[in-house]
């Protein structure tokens, strides 16, 4: 097997609508966004990338890690695939014809139609960019070649797992295989096996050592960990777990979704010298980079496919619902490896009190335990007090925001922050699920000092209070704070109060991951709470 990395600098043209023709007279990075490109913010418009490759010829794999909101791979001027399923990983299987240079065209927009069955919606409150958000690869192999590796672990005591494998074309007669590079066994074919991993170790957050396994030359990372939601804890090899994070936007001003992996990585650390443990990737699939380090630092995931607020209309639409299934499958197929990953969410904020949400939220879940039993499954409600799909679901998970959205509230709404978690402790406390916010928090434009609402005071207050009751109420088991940075979403924006300067301000971060006094002063408070087991970065 040959895999050859496209990332790199390509052809490009920038078109305004589907008729015009790419005379390709300018370039652009993969991955890229092209409106972040100087002028072209707040545009919508065709990005086209174009490159030369050289290929053995034959059927090749094209694999597109995540893309924009709508796209169409072109092989030699002939169409070979289409995604409309934007942060997706696509993977092409294709006939790539004779050997030598053939001629590579990836073209995407991120026009945003009303249709309801589109994924991604004008009222979603983040960007929605146009370009190829990751990374972009070719893959030449033997028919026989190993396409796919799945480890699930099974048990923290013994360190059994179970493998799946599934070849590109042809099933080959045996099985190579060696745990960490070592004691190579031979065994006849099998597309589904268990065993023990030698000499194991556990994954943890304070530990997150990795085994890898390579089959017929394949190789992939995975870890030993268990998880258990059968109570109202969270459990991970059997020791109760308090998530206590935030959630995350993939953007930044100047790269939109496709940040480099360094920034990546910066934001990852900050998140753990912070003292976090726990990341909601907000709110759709996350790339593969970021995954890898956190199954290296030890930072647990949500994972969720890309949703937010969807109504009844969408929710009863068949093409809507097919592609929600179609992204969770793809979802869970592309991270079902990584042990950081602890939840699988999709539909944030949708229309949970109506039935066609129900309907949904049921084949979301049965798709994705098909594929996987070892996760929890869920979705953020914004509509606790009347939400009908709780039973459809693994965990609790509600975003409220007492103190900011309630409009009772004037000047100072940080009294209503308690009585509104006591509320839910109460209402949930029969209930042996676990309880989790996923979404909680309070706007602060970067260097406001008032303190009132806006300020970076007020949304400290508001904060403190929070986490401090995640810590003294038993019956919550975290949190994902809202939000880990400001992240671009529209100025033009229906939401309530608005989005000043076209951000979601709600980050503890400003977008240049600058600290607000929030940031500091909660890593005090998880000091003092003795919640910082930072032992993985320095
Ligand atoms: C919702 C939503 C977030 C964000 C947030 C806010 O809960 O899930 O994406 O829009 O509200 O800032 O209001």
């Amino acid at each position: 097997m040959k895999e050859q990395n496209l990332n790199g600098i390509w052809d490009f043209s920038i078109l305004p609508d589907y008729e015009s023709v790419p005379r390709f007279d300018s370039i652009s990075t993969v991955p890229g966004c092209f409106d972040v490109r100087p002028g072209e913010f707040g545009k919508r418009k065709i990005g086209c990338y174009r490159r030369k490759v050289n290929v053995s010829g034959g059927k090749i794999m094209l694999t597109l890690a995540g893309c924009g909101l709508h796209t169409e791979i072109f092989w030699d001027g002939n169409s070979i695939g289409k995604s409309v399923l934007p942060y997706s990983k696509e993977e092409i299987l294709f006939d790539s014809g004779c050997a030598g240079e053939h001629e590579l065209v990836i073209i995407t927009d991120n026009f945003i139609p009303k249709d309801p069955g589109e994924q991604f919606k004008p009222f979603y409150d983040f960007y929605g960019f146009g370009g190829i958000y990751s990374d972009v690869i070719l893959t030449e192999f033997a028919p026989d070649d190993l396409r796919y590796i799945e480890v699930i672990p099974l048990s923290y005591e013994t360190g059994e797992v179970k493998i799946k494998v599934e070849p590109f074309e042809s099933v080959p007669e045996t099985l190579r295989i060696a745990f960490d590079g070592k004691d190579e066994k031979e065994i006849p074919f099998v597309s589904e096996f268990n065993c023990f991993v030698p000499d194991f170790k556990l994954w943890s957050p304070e530990k997150p050592d990795l085994h890898t396994v390579t089959i017929n030359g394949k190789t992939v990372s995975f870890g030993i960990r268990i998880l258990d939601w059968s109570t109202q804890e969270f459990k991970l090899n059997g020791k109760p777990l308090k998530l206590i994070g935030c959630n995350r936007h993939e953007s930044h001003p100047e790269f939109g979704p496709a940040t480099p992996e360094n920034l990546i990585l910066n934001d990852l650390l900050l998140i753990k010298k912070q003292g976090f443990n726990f990341i909601r990737g907000s709110h759709y699939p996350q790339r593969a980079a970021l995954l890898d380090m956190c199954d290296r630092l030890g930072l647990l995931v949500w994972e969720e496919a890309l949703g937010w607020g969807n109504k009844p209309e969408e929710l009863g639409n068949e093409t809507f619902c097919a592609n929600q299934e179609l992204q969770c499958r793809k979802m869970v197929r592309k991270s079902i490896n990584h042990p950081c990953v602890i939840i699988w969410g999709f539909l944030n904020e949708c229309s949970s009190d109506d039935e066609s949400a129900k309907t949904l939220i049921s084949r979301l879940r049965s798709a994705i335990r098909e594929l996987d039993q070892s996760r929890p499954v869920t979705f953020a409600t914004n509509r606790p007090r009347r939400d009908i799909c709780f039973d459809e679901v693994d965990l609790l998970t509600i975003n409220i925001y007492p103190g900011w959205y309630d409009i009772d509230c004037k000047v100072d709404g940080t009294g209503e922050i308690i009585p509104t978690m006591q509320e839910f402790a109460e209402k949930f406390k029969d209930i042996q699920k676990p309880l989790i916010i996923s979404e909680i928090g309070a706007a602060a434009i970067y260097g406001d000092h008032s303190g009132y609402r806006w300020s970076e005071e007020y949304q400290t207050k508001l904060l403190e209070t929070v986490v401090n009751g995640i810590f003294d109420m038993d019956r919550y088991t975290g949190v994902a704070l809202w939000l880990f940075c400001d992240a671009n979403t529209y100025i033009e924006t229906v939401h309530f109060f608005g989005r000043p300067r076209g951000f979601n301000n709600k980050g503890m971060l400003n977008e240049y991951r600058k600290p607000k006094i929030s940031w500091n002063r909660l890593h005090e408070l998880l000091v003092q709470r003795g919640f910082t087991a930072d032992k993985t970065t320095d």
